[in-house]
């Protein structure tokens, strides 16, 4: 009986816990899904010139990258208890809970390169440019690779 209640007790935390950031279940998917949406955008930005398919330009190199690092620390909220509700349009797959840790490395891991993305933008050297985005574009399919489901 102690126990029951003290699992009862146990949910009601986890979900209130997920509801202190987001009113809904729903709005920390949509979170979630938007802030990836925009550094994919910025990041694009950064690719054309990192690939040379428009000219490189620090300033516009250095603008995108710090989206590409400001977003890269949002999307991670978005993932908490709770927010794996089925029925849920997402191709978050189920490792994103159950491994929670190498999750969070993964999170940690883009982060650590956005903010080199960065750096290297401000150095007006394309090389260096090149050599971040590759490594940050390594993190984004690192982290899609085990833990999107497409
Ligand atoms: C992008 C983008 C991603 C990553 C990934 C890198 O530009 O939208 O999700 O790069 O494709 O492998």
């Amino acid at each position: 009986m102690k126990i029951r209640f003290l699992a009862a007790a146990a949910v009601t935390l986890v979900a209130a816990s997920a509801q202190a950031q987001f009113a809904k279940v729903d709005d920390a998917v949509k979170y979630r899904q938007s802030a990836l949406f925009v550094m994919a955008q910025h990041f694009g930005r950064v690719a054309a010139m990192a690939n040379g398919r428009v000219p490189y330009d620090a300033a516009v190199a250095t603008q995108n990258a710090e989206l590409v690092a400001e977003m890269s620390r949002l999307p991670w909220q978005g993932f908490g208890p709770g927010t794996d509700k089925p029925g849920i349009p997402t191709r978050a797959k189920p490792e994103v809970w159950t491994e929670d840790g190498k999750f969070r490395a993964a999170a940690d891991q883009l982060q650590l390169e956005t903010s080199k993305l960065v750096a290297a933008a401000k150095t007006s050297n394309v090389d260096n440019l090149k050599q971040a985005f590759q490594a940050t574009a390594a993190a984004c399919k690192n982290c899609h690779d085990h833990f999107r489901k497409d």
